[in-house]
C-alpha cells in the first residue's frame, strides 16, 4: 500500500495510565511502541490523542461509588461504562508514554475534558453530538485517509474509526498496532461494527510494502 500526501496516522491514547503499570492498563500495550515509532516515520502527517479527564469525571467509578469495569451508569446521553480514575489532567498517568518517539507529530488532540461527558471518539463525544474539532481540522488540511493505531481497540480506537467513517473519511485500522481492554464481548462487537461500517482491518505490514 503506497502512502499518499493526504494520509494521516492517528495514534490514540498511548498514555501512561493505559500502559502496563497504569491505572487502566491495557495488556501488552507497551509491545506496540517500537513498531508505532517506526511506522510514524513513514507518515508525513501524524496526529496523537490524549484522554484528558478532570477529577471526579463522569466516567470514573469512584465518582459514583461504583465498581470499575463491571458497573455502568445511565448518563443523560445513554449508558456509560465506569472505569478506574485515569488520565487526570496534568498527572503522570495522562502523559504520553516516554518511549514514544514522534518528533514530527502535528497535532495533539485532547478529549474527555468535560466533566459530564465522556469521549471515547476523537471526533465526537459520547453524547454523539459534541464535536472535538478533529473532523474540521482534517477536512481543512485535506487529510482524508486515516490509519488508526493505539489503545484501546474496543473503545477509543473503535469509536474513533467508526466516527471517522460516518463523517466520510476513509478509515483503516492497523490491528497489530492496537490492543484491547477486552471487557466481555467488547472485541467482538467492535469487529462487528467495523464490518458493518466497511472499515478495513489490516496488518501494519501492508503499509511497509
Ligand atoms: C479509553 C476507557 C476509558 C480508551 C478511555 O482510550 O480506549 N477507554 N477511557
Ligand atoms: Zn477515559
Amino acid at each position: 500500500m503506497h502512502l499518499l500526501p493526504t494520509d494521516a496516522l492517528l495514534i490514540i491514547d498511548m498514555q501512561n495510565d493505559f500502559l502496563p503499570g497504569g491505572s487502566l492498563a491495557v495488556a501488552n500495550s507497551d509491545q506496540i511502541i517500537p513498531d508505532l515509532n517506526a511506522l510514524a516515520d513513514r507518515f508525513e502527517h501524524v496526529i496523537v490523542t490524549q484522554d484528558w479527564h478532570p477529577t471526579h469525571h463522569i466516567s470514573f467509578a469512584s465518582t459514583h461509588h461504583k465498581q470499575p469495569f463491571t458497573d455502568t451508569i445511565e448518563a443523560p446521553y445513554g449508558t456509560q461504562h465506569l472505569w478506574p480514575d485515569h488520565c487526570i489532567q496534568g498527572t503522570h498517568g495522562a502523559e504520553l508514554h516516554p518511549d514514544l518517539d514522534l518528533p514530527h507529530v502535528e497535532l495533539i488532540l485532547r478529549k474527555g475534558f468535560r466533566k459530564q461527558i465522556d469521549s471515547y471518539s476523537a471526533f465526537l463525544e459520547n453524547d454523539r453530538t459534541t464535536p472535538t474539532g478533529l473532523a474540521g481540522y482534517l477536512r481543512e488540511r485535506k487529510l482524508n485517509r486515516l490509519f488508526f493505531t493505539g489503545v484501546a481497540y474496543d473503545f477509543c480506537v473503535g469509536f474513533s474509526a467508526l466516527a471517522a467513517a460516518q463523517l466520510g473519511f476513509e478509515a483503516i485500522v492497523l490491528e497489530d498496532l492496537t490492543r484491547p481492554v477486552d471487557l466481555p464481548g467488547s472485541v467482538e462487537s467492535t469487529n462487528h461494527a467495523f464490518a458493518e461500517a466497511g472499515i478495513q482491518r489490516f496488518s501494519s505490514a501492508v503499509v511497509s510494502q
